[in-house]
C-alpha cells in the first residue's frame, strides 16, 4: 500500500553545488518524508567558496512554472527563498492567493555570505509589503532581522524587540536565529515570537560554519507543518534537525562544510 505523502513547494534559487537553496531543500523534504515540488526563482551560479553569478529569467516563466503546477498539484504548504526581484515577489503573491491551503513560511534571503545581493531593494521592501502580511512564519538570521525592523541589534533583549517590530509587519509568527551572531559564546540562542508569547531555543554552538543552515531550517519547519505539527512543536523539531545536518555535514569542496 502506499502512503500518500504531503506536498511540500520550495520557491527559490538554485545552486548548483546542492548546499542551500532548491537542491537542499529538495534534500531535506526526502528526509522528512514529504513530496517536495519546486518553482525557480533564479539561477546562481556558485561552488562550496562563493557566489559568482545571478541569472534571473523574465518574471512570465517563474509564473509559468506556478500556474502549471497549480493546475495539478497544489501544496500542502510553501517554502520562499530567495527571490531575486520585485517582480518574482509579485508573481508569487498572486500564484500563492489562488491556493486553497494558503501556508507560506518566508526565508528572508537578502544577500549571500560571500556577500552577493539575492534580493533587490525593491525587493526587499515588496516583500515586506506584499509577502510578509501573507506569511504564516518568517525566519530571519540576526541581519535580516536588523533589515525588516531598522533597529541594530546588539543583543538577545533586542531580539525581542526587532520580533516584535517584524511581527507588526504582518506575519503570525517570527523566528529570528541567532547563530551568526556570537552573542555568547558557546550558545545559539534563536527566538521565537508569536505576538504574545517569546519562546527562546538554546543550543550549543558547534565550531563549524556550515552552507544553507538558514534554507534546511525553514524547509524543516515546512515538512513538520506539512505532517501536521503546531507551529512552536515544528520550530523546535526543526531546529533539533538542524543541529544533526551541522554534525553531519562535511566538506566536499574548496569552501565551506555542506549537506
Ligand atoms: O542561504 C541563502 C541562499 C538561498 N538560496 C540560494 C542561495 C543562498 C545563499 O547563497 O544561493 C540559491
Amino acid at each position: 500500500m502506499t502512503v500518500k505523502r504531503p506536498l511540500v513547494l520550495t520557491v527559490g534559487g538554485s545552486d548548483p553545488s546542492s548546499g542551500a537553496g532548491i537542491q537542499v531543500d529538495l534534500k531535506v523534504f526526502e528526509e522528512l518524508g514529504v513530496y517536495g515540488l519546486s518553482a525557480i526563482s533564479a539561477l546562481t551560479a556558485q561552488n562550496s567558496e562563493e557566489v559568482f553569478d545571478v541569472f534571473t529569467p523574465p518574471p512570465d516563466s517563474f509564473k509559468l512554472q506556478l500556474e502549471v503546477l497549480f493546475k495539478d498539484l497544489l501544496p500542502n504548504i510553501i517554502k520562499v527563498g530567495m527571490l531575486s526581484n520585485q517582480d518574482n515577489v509579485m508573481v508569487l503573491k498572486e500564484q500563492f492567493l489562488k491556493l486553497n491551503k494558503k501556508r507560506m513560511i518566508v526565508d528572508p534571503v537578502f544577500v549571500a555570505s560571500s556577500s552577493m545581493p539575492l534580493l533587490t531593494q525593491k525587493g526587499r521592501e515588496a516583500l515586506i509589503e506584499h509577502l510578509l502580511p501573507l506569511s504564516l512564519i518568517v525566519t530571519p538570521n540576526v541581519d535580516e532581522a536588523e533589515a525588516l525592523s531598522g533597529l541594530k541589534i546588539k543583543d538577545v533583549h533586542e531580539m525581542q524587540r526587532a520580533a516584535s517590530i517584524i511581527n507588526d509587519l504582518g506575519p503570525k509568527w517570527v523566528l529570528i536565529k541567532g547563530g551568526h551572531h556570537e552573542f555568547e559564546k558557546n550558545v545559539v540562542e534563536d527566538l521565537i515570537y508569536d505576538g504574545v508569547d517569546y519562546t527562546t531555543l538554546k543550543y550549543p554552538r558547534l565550531d563549524k560554519k556550515v552552507r544553507g543552515t538558514g534554507c534546511i531550517y525553514a524547509s524543516a519547519i515546512a515538512c513538520f507543518l506539512a505532517k501536521g505539527l503546531e507551529e512552536l512543536e515544528a520550530i523546535k523539531k526543526a531546529r533539533d534537525f538542524v543541529q544533526q545536518k551541522i554534525e553531519q555535514a562535511s566538506v566536499l569542496g574548496k569552501g565551506r562544510p555542506q549537506l
